[in-house]
């Protein structure tokens, strides 16, 4: 019995040894520790033994069981380690690779601008005001010292919704109601940005639908030093230090006196060139001082109060601070226009 066991471990372990892969182990392994096993039949065998030589054998046995296990697992190992080694060699990762780039968004260049533009009239103390985008007749012209017949709603053409109703024309109107609600006894000093819509044909220069950001003091003694005052300083913050203004006489319906506001020219330096048309100024917005029966509509005393008020568009200031050569760039919306305006 003792010597058919030392036979059976020397035969395993060959067998274990010759094994050339995982399943030729697990085979081994049924084949000699199985149930249906020559280890299992010497242990069933056991029965049959003398009391002494039972524990005899019964020790071997086991150290035989052992040896084999011990083997196997030994050699599995090994295999399960080949395994792990081939995977690492065949199937590397370069983790020097670019990562895939995740595309955010960001702020559309004309609110960078609109933003850019409040920022520096809330430092100066302006409040900002919005209004609705369909405007009664009346606040969009009537208010505005431009009645019906007025030759100026010719020069805007609108796109009417009823006799009565249009979409705005300008910001104006946003300003004729914040005078209204505060009842002409209570200081303005507001600006409104906001869509505005006018009947044009779409080209480079001109669009149907377009931004405009207006401005509004009205209170005790304002005067035309004071707009300047304020122009000069958004001028200079906005544009650079180095940038002059002037101020030519100009017409708008709702202002008089009138003027139209142009900066220095950045190119050159007021020498004339391409971008200044060979003025040396460029146009930048259209302003002037309140005109009073536009504050009187508004229950506003043109002989207490004065005021001035101003108006720009900031696509046109965008096409000349970023050099924008189609207005309709900011409305078809192509990526690679985009986010050339997106801050890393
Ligand atoms: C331009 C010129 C202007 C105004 C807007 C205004 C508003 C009220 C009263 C008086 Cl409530 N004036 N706004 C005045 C002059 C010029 O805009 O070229 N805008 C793009």
């Amino acid at each position: 019995m003792q010597e058919k066991l030392h036979a059976l471990k020397e035969e395993a372990l060959t067998k274990v040894a010759q094994a050339e892969d995982l399943k030729a182990l697990e085979a081994v392994r049924v084949g000699y520790l199985g149930k249906k096993g020559p280890m299992t039949e010497v242990l069933r065998g056991m029965g049959k033994l003398s009391p002494e030589e039972r524990p005899v054998v019964g020790e071997l046995a086991n150290k035989v069981r052992e040896a084999i296990t011990t083997a196997l697992e030994e050699k599995k190992q090994r295999f399960e380690a080949d395994v792990l080694n081939t995977q690492l060699k065949t199937e590397t990762i370069d983790v020097t690779l670019p990562g895939r780039p995740v595309n955010l968004g960001g702020p559309h260049l004309l609110t960078s601008i609109v933003t850019e533009i409040e920022d520096l009239f809330i430092g100066m103390g302006f409040d900002i005001k919005e209004g609705p985008e369909v405007e009664t007749d009346y606040y969009n012209f009537e208010a505005l010292n431009l009645p019906k017949d007025h030759p100026a709603r010719d020069m805007q053409d609108s796109f009417y919704i009823t006799e009565e109703l249009l979409l705005r024309t300008h910001t104006s109107p946003v300003q004729a109601r914040t005078m209204g609600e505060y009842r002409g006894n209570k200081p303005v000093k507001m600006i409104c940005p906001g869509k505005v819509y006018r009947r044009d044909t779409d080209d480079a220069t001109h669009s149907h639908q377009f931004t405009q950001v207006e401005g509004l003091y009205v209170d005790k003694n304002v005067r035309m030093s004071d707009l300047k005052g304020v122009l000069n300083q958004f001028a200079k913050q906005f544009f650079g230090e180095e940038r002059e203004i002037r101020l030519r006489p100009s017409f708008f319906p709702f202002t008089e006196p009138s003027v139209e506001m142009d900066i220095s020219c950045k190119v050159c330096h007021g020498k004339g060139c391409s971008v200044c048309k060979q003025t040396g100024w460029i146009e930048i917005l259209g302003g002037g001082m309140v005109h009073p029966d536009v504050l009187k509509m508004a229950g506003y005393d043109p002989e207490i109060y004065s005021g001035f008020a101003f108006g720009m568009g900031p696509e046109r200031i965008a096409m000349l601070k970023y050099g924008v050569d189609d207005i309709r760039h900011f409305y078809t919306n192509d990526q690679r226009f985009l986010t050339q305006y997106h801050k890393a």
